[in-house]
C-alpha cells in the first residue's frame, strides 16, 4: 500500500503566533507532501513497494545507489515525528519520569535546552537536532540533510526541524529565536515521556 501523508495533529492555525498558518501550509501541505509523492513514485513497482516506512529506511540506509529513497523515506519519517512534538501550548518543562532522567543524563532541565539549542545552532545547513534514548542513555544529536536516530540503532524521543523551511517564513534568518519558542512555547512533552516509557 502506497505511503500516506499522516494528518497533522492539530489544525494548520494551531501553533500561531509562533509557527504561522503560512508556514504550515508549506512546509506539511508542500514539503512533506512532496517527500509522501516522490517516495511513492521512486518505490512504485519495486520490492520496497510492500515495505513499511520504517522498514524502508533500514532497508536503503547505507546504500548508496538508492539515496533518494533514503532521503524521502527519512524525510517522511522525520517530519510525521516533529509534528507530534509540538502542540499548541507546549513547552515548559516536562514531569515524572522523563524529568528524572534528564536531569540524571544531562544535569538540569537547562543543560538540556543549551545542549539542544546548540546541537541545531551547530548543524550547518539543513538538518536536525534531536533528543534520543542510545543505549540505555539519553542522548542529544544533530543529523544532516534527512539522516535520522533510526539509521544509527538510536531511538527517537524528539525532534526539531532546523531546515531553513522550518522557520524561514516566520524567523527570516534567526534560527536562534525559532529554537527558543520551539522549547518554551511548543514541545509537547508529553509526547517525549510516551516515547521514553515505550522504549
Ligand atoms: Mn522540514
Amino acid at each position: 500500500m502506497a505511503h500516506q501523508l499522516p494528518e497533522l495533529p492539530y489544525s494548520l492555525d494551531a501553533l500561531e503566533p509562533h509557527i504561522s498558518r503560512n508556514t504550515l501550509e508549506f512546509h506539511y501541505g508542500k514539503h512533506h507532501a512532496g517527500y509522501v509523492t516522490h517516495l511513492n513514485n521512486l518505490v512504485a513497482g519495486t520490492d520496497l513497494e510492500a515495505k513499511s516506512l520504517e522498514d524502508t529506511v533500514l532497508a536503503v540506509a547505507g546504500d548508496a545507489t538508492k539515496a533518494g529513497i533514503f532521503n524521502n523515506a527519512a524525510q517522511v519519517w522525520n517530519h510525521s515525528f516533529y509534528w507530534q512534538g509540538m502542540k499548541p501550548n507546549g513547552g515548559g518543562q516536562p514531569s515524572g519520569a522523563l524529568a528524572a532522567r534528564i536531569d540524571a543524563d544531562f544535569g538540569s532541565f537547562d543543560a538540556f535546552k543549551e545542549q539542544f539549542k546548540a546541537a541545531g545552532a551547530t548543524q550547518f545547513g539543513s538538518g536536525w537536532a534531536w533528543l534520543v534514548l542510545d543505549n540505555g542513555v539519553l542522548k542529544i544529536t544533530k543529523t544532516p540533510n534527512a539522516d535520522l536516530p533510526l539509521a544509527h540503532v538510536q531511538k527517537a524521543l524528539l525532534t526539531m526541524d532546523v531546515w531553513e523551511h522550518a522557520y524561514y517564513l516566520d524567523y527570516q534568518n534567526r534560527r536562534p529565536d525559532y529554537m527558543t519558542t520551539f522549547l518554551d512555547k511548543l514541545v509537547n512533552w508529553d509526547f517525549v515521556a510516551a516515547n521514553l516509557a515505550a522504549a
